[in-house]
């Protein structure tokens, strides 16, 4: 898979594809992330990408045509049209089977928010998809790229060596985990359940099922209830 992100702040995304499982994946040839500084495809002497927003209110937007050419530039890098995501509070939250869909694509181009928002014609012209990671107000888009890059990345075959990990996940089932314990068995007295220590893999199985399951219906019911 080929990774483009498109942002004004480039250099916030160089450590974290040094670590762990991207950092594998990429030393293994299973993804290429490319980071690009939007400013490049800004025209004018002072390199702008934002502008007061139109009708007035508070902050900045950013300007349609920079981002276009950016995405434009970035598509002809790769041969056919990449799925195009644009991080933004009005998108749809993020979750799991939106990362495994994500996870299926040859090329995905991130494109990183700053200020208020940005010219909803970027939306239009280009036909980007808007993600949003949840709902608390974050400073720009930079983050969230990372997290669905995290998360798309260690779905890729090949990033995680044991690739049971991958699927056997919270939300892959549409239940929590269940709760993980290793030594030692007595830590001033609190005790790892019993059951893990006995041997009984029947035993340990059908733990983990009622406690993953206990555990959701107190922690988070509505993942009960959205099952598909
Ligand atoms: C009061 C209007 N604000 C919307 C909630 C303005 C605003 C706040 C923060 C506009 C942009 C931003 C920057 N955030 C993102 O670009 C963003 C984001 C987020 O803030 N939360 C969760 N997911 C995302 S994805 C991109």
């Amino acid at each position: 898979m080929r990774i483009d992100v498109v942002t004004i702040f480039p250099d916030m995304f160089r450590e974290v594809f040094d670590f762990g499982i991207v950092r594998r994946a990429r030393e293994a040839g299973v993804v290429e992330v490319h980071v690009h500084d939007l400013r490049s495809w800004a025209r004018d002497r002072h390199r702008t990408t934002d502008d007061a927003p139109y009708g007035g209110g508070p902050g900045m937007v950013m300007k349609v045509e920079p981002l276009v050419m950016a995405c434009e530039a970035i598509a002809e890098m790769s041969d056919g049209s990449p799925r195009l995501v644009l991080l933004s509070p009005r998108g749809a939250p993020l979750n799991q089977a939106k990362v495994r869909e994500l996870s299926e694509e040859d090329h995905l181009v991130l494109v990183a928010g700053r200020y208020e928002g940005v010219d909803e014609r970027f939306v239009e012209i280009s036909g980007a998809e808007e993600i949003s990671i949840g709902d608390y107000v974050l400073s720009g888009g930079e983050i969230p790229a990372m997290v669905v890059i995290d998360a798309v990345v260690r779905l890729l075959p090949g990033a995680i060596s044991d690739p049971q990990s991958a699927d056997e996940d919270s939300f892959s089932h549409g239940v929590l985990d269940y709760p993980h314990y290793t030594r030692p068995a007595d830590f001033r007295g609190s005790r790892v359940p019993e059951v893990l220590l006995s041997g009984d893999h029947a035993a340990v199985r059908e733990w983990r099922r009622s406690r993953a399951l206990e555990d959701t219906r107190s922690r988070r019911p509505e993942l009960l209830r959205e099952r598909p």
